[in-house]
């Protein structure tokens, strides 16, 4: 117990906020939520709405949110109100990846956390659920740039389950699930044998396994845990509906002079991402925005449910109430 409270002391360990770390000692669920989406992949204010409704969400699926994010150099896993409203309006908000997590603490800083920092944090913190709108991968100029998401190697050694609709469409999706396949990532199709496409139900490209409920998702990972082995990430790729997705002519064509921009602009590294999805919101008159939106909550809903069928079902017996 004292070695407990002196560990949960330490600046580096995450701060659980007083509802997630109650649900988590009665062994209720809870979803992790990521930040980077709230504050560098959505406009504002719409953000700020955004980040509460998809808190509702979680809630009315009967789990308990837990947005992750670094204020002032300390790690949040569950945000206050307050704090959530500084994630979605400061604009000093870094964004920060898994590696940029120590000089942030080390020097105080604030930042919004993308999937791969999120991964890592809410891991340290005992979640295994996570949802969040699409995943970052190996990016088209791939053999220019070399850029490809620090999510998927993080991804690859934490013991994780990522609700997503697949990796944004910006970006190589063959290539990505290529990269998946080598880094040993499972990957599941949740209702479809097609790999969602992020703004578009699918992206053309198969994947090798669907499961159709949250509680056969709740096997899966406990057949994970079974096997033993190193940990690494379950994604669990939800497609946007039919109704709601990006007019799939459209998306080509913005994303196509997105990419164009993006080149003659000299945009690099980081800002890369922030940089597509704007203009493709742009380029669509807000119609890629609603299709994100409509992805991002489904994706939250389903691991709510998921993280449910999870915690109803845990694979320790011993941890059985
Ligand atoms: N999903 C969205 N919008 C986003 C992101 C995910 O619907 O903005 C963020 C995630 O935080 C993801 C990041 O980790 O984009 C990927 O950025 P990069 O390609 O720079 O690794
Ligand atoms: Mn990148």
């Amino acid at each position: 117990m004292s070695s407990n409270a002196s560990h949960s002391a330490h600046p580096c360990a995450p701060a659980l906020s007083a509802e997630v770390r109650a649900a988590l000692a009665a062994h209720h669920p809870v979803v992790a939520l990521e930040s980077t989406i709230i504050a560098h992949g959505l406009p504002r204010p719409r953000n700020l709405r955004v980040a509460e409704e998809l808190e509702g969400l979680v809630r009315s699926a009967g789990a308990v949110p837990a947005t992750i994010a670094v204020l002032d150099g300390r790690a949040h896993v569950g945000l206050e109100k307050d704090q959530l409203e500084r994630v979605a309006t400061d604009p000093a908000m870094r964004k920060l990846g898994h590696r940029d997590l120590a000089p942030a603490l080390a020097t105080g800083a604030s930042g919004a956390t993308t999937v791969s920092a999120t991964a890592f944090l809410a891991a340290r913190a005992g979640l295994r659920v996570f949802a969040t709108g699409g995943l970052g991968g190996v990016h088209r100029e791939w053999t220019r740039t070399q850029d490809e998401s620090a999510d998927l190697r993080l991804l690859a050694r934490t013991g994780v389950t990522v609700v997503c609709a697949g990796v944004k469409s910006i970006l190589d999706v063959p290539a990505t699930l290529q990269r998946l396949e080598t880094l040993g990532v499972t990957v599941l199709g949740y209702g479809t044998d097609r790999f969602p496409g992020f703004y578009l139900t699918s992206s053309g490209e198969p994947v090798d396994w669907t499961v159709r409920t949250p509680e056969e998702v709740a096997e899966v990972m406990r057949a994970q845990d079974e096997l033993g082995g190193p940990g690494s990430a379950l994604i669990v790729a939800n497609p946007v509906s039919m109704a709601d997705q990006l007019d799939p002519a459209l998306h080509d064509r913005v994303l196509a002079e997105a990419l164009e921009e993006c080149r003659e602009r000299g945009v690099v590294g980081q800002a890369v991402t922030p940089f597509l999805l704007d203009r493709l919101m742009r380029g669509t008159g807000g119609a890629s925005l609603e299709a994100n939106l409509a992805a991002v909550r489904g994706n939250v809903s389903l691991a709510a449910r998921i993280s449910g069928a999870w915690a109803a079902a845990p694979q320790d017996p011993a941890a059985r109430r």
